[in-house]
């Protein structure tokens, strides 16, 4: 089944430079990037992919991890990968959400670490499911900012809506 899958490329992934390795190591799953960006994250854009782990004692690290405020690098490299069962092959690849519970050859397994509040620091976003990839592909991507139309779209036109263009 064709699929598309949210990746996120963590703070502590950009700070370690490992932005070149993950891609590598994604590379072997044969998928297709369909988007890619960086971004500059808000806390409600954090707060928001994380809703599911609101109720948690480590929520607000986690909204910190993520916005970059741990490492000072501020941005996270967001990409989205189509292709054959690509939810369950950059899960594999990843590694299990616990850096100290991952196969020591996944991506988490190598680089991740479990820091002294107890955040998993764990370099990389994976979309857990096909609805959650869903939820989180429009939440971090526009539809224009895709190459091909992953979920139904429609047209709007916006009259004095300011944006910004080249001067
Ligand atoms: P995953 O789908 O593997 O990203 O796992 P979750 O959505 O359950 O967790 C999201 C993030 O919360 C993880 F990347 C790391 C963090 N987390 C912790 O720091 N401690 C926990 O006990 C669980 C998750």
């Amino acid at each position: 089944m064709e699929q598309a899958v949210l990746i996120l490329i963590k703070p502590d992934g950009l700070i370690k430079s490992l932005t070149g390795n993950i891609l590598t190591r994604l590379s072997e799953t044969k998928l297709e990037i369909v988007a890619a960006k960086i971004v500059r994250v808000s806390r409600e854009l954090a707060q928001e992919h994380y809703k599911h782990l609101k109720e948690k004692p480590f929520f607000n690290e986690l909204v910190k991890y993520l916005q970059g405020e741990i490492h000072d690098r501020k941005k996270v490299l967001a990409l989205v990968y189509w292709g054959e069962d690509a939810i369950k092959k950059c899960r594999e690849l990843a590694g299990a959400t616990n850096p100290e519970e991952a196969e020591p050859t996944s991506i988490r397994g190598s680089y991740g670490r479990i820091t002294t509040s107890g955040v998993y620091e764990n370099v990389i976003h994976v979309s857990s499911n096909e609805p959650e990839a869903n939820r989180e592909i429009k939440l971090w991507f526009e539809p224009g900012e895709i190459i091909v139309e992953l979920y139904p779209q429609k047209e709007l036109l916006y009259k004095e809506h300011k944006v910004k263009t080249w001067a």
